[in-house]
């Protein structure tokens, strides 16, 4: 993983750079990047007689994923966000989380594990080294971002207190608290907010518990102190502000499962292919860029992930 580039700057390179500077150079290095589903079809005209794109792996560069797209700027990453605990307006959460407390902060491991054990946030941090990991986050209303995280594998911690083999399911618990959180008050939604996966999705090395963005600790507005990340997975996977992480054997409920079953399944995995019962999910705007652009089957993970689930019809299990 290509860590060197934010480690060498001191400062993010947004704040060094004025927003319009900034995206000027998105198109620079846009163009520089010929792979680009955006290029390819750009180069394409009639997109009738197109031949279906297929953007190519490229080797890793600092700033960028493997498609050789650059990382979204931190501006948009921290001030468009998705955290229904303080507001569903995407531009309000960043404001209404700034006072949001992370410290002292613990996180409870337990369930079907043989050492089940309570976290403080600082000692779980300086335990497992951060490392940085670019992955493409895909929202599922359709929007997507390139998110330079710090975080570290969740096996590691998984490992840490060693899963009985009746454990088969990961559930994860976000915190609620209606004083710091005002969305919480909205009884509409089945709060506390939680997520599950698979106990081999959990334990894939993509899957990380992040606490950083862009070299620094991750803003509240993004999860604070520690939220999960799936980057094969439509964003919602992703819990914030994680409190608890509890191993079953039964799968468990999730926050939008429980509230649309029908719109949001439990494995959620991107997937051009299976549209949401109200839109297409085959395409995505990248936050930065104009126009759309096509949605890749696992976020374009494929490569890492799709023997998860050989053999499992994804219509059914979406
Ligand atoms: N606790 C909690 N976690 C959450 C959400 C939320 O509302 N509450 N929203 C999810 C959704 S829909 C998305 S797209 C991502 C957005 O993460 P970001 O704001 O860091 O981009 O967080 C996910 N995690
Ligand atoms: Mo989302």
């Amino acid at each position: 993983m290509e860590t060197s580039f934010w480690k060498s700057v001191p400062i993010r390179s947004s704040e060094i750079t004025p927003k319009s500077l900034y995206l000027r150079r998105r198109e620079f290095l846009k163009l520089g990047a010929l792979g680009t589903a955006a290029a390819l079809l750009a180069a394409c005209g009639n997109a009738e007689d197109a031949a279906p794109v297929t953007p190519s792996r490229q080797p890793l560069q600092s700033g960028q994923d493997e498609y050789g797209d650059p990382v979204t700027s931190y501006e948009a990453i921290t001030n468009y966000n998705n955290y229904y605990e303080f507001s569903t307006d995407k531009e309000a959460v960043a404001r209404l989380a700034e006072d949001f407390q992370t410290r002292p902060w613990t996180i409870e491991v337990s369930g079907l594990v043989a050492k089940p054990r309570v976290f403080d946030i600082d000692d779980l941090l300086k335990k497992f080294p951060q490392e940085e990991r670019i992955y493409r986050l895909r929202c599922v209303e359709g929007w997507s971002m390139v998110i330079p995280w710090l975080g570290f594998p969740l096996a590691k911690l998984l490992k840490e207190v060693e899963p009985l083999g009746s454990a088969r399911y990961v559930s994860f618990l976000s915190v609620s608290r209606p004083e710091e959180m005002l969305g919480i008050r909205s009884s509409f939604y089945p709060w506390p907010y939680r997520e599950g996966l698979r106990l081999d999705e959990a334990l894939h090395d993509l899957t990380i518990l992040a606490s950083g963005l862009y070299g620094e600790m991750l803003p509240n507005q993004n999860g604070a102190p520690l939220r999960l990340v799936v980057p094969w997975k439509y964003g919602f996977k992703s819990a914030k502000a994680i409190v608890k992480i509890e191993l079953t054997e039964q799968q468990p409920e999730t926050f939008w499962n429980l509230i649309a079953p029908d719109e949001y399944g439990f494995y959620s995995n991107v997937n051009p292919q299976k549209p949401h019962p109200r839109w297409s999910q085959a395409t995505e705007r990248r936050i930065g860029e104009s126009g759309r652009r096509p949605t890749l089957m696992f976020n374009g993970y494929a490569e890492e992930v799709a023997h998860l689930y050989e053999g499992m019809d994804l219509n059914k299990y979406y």
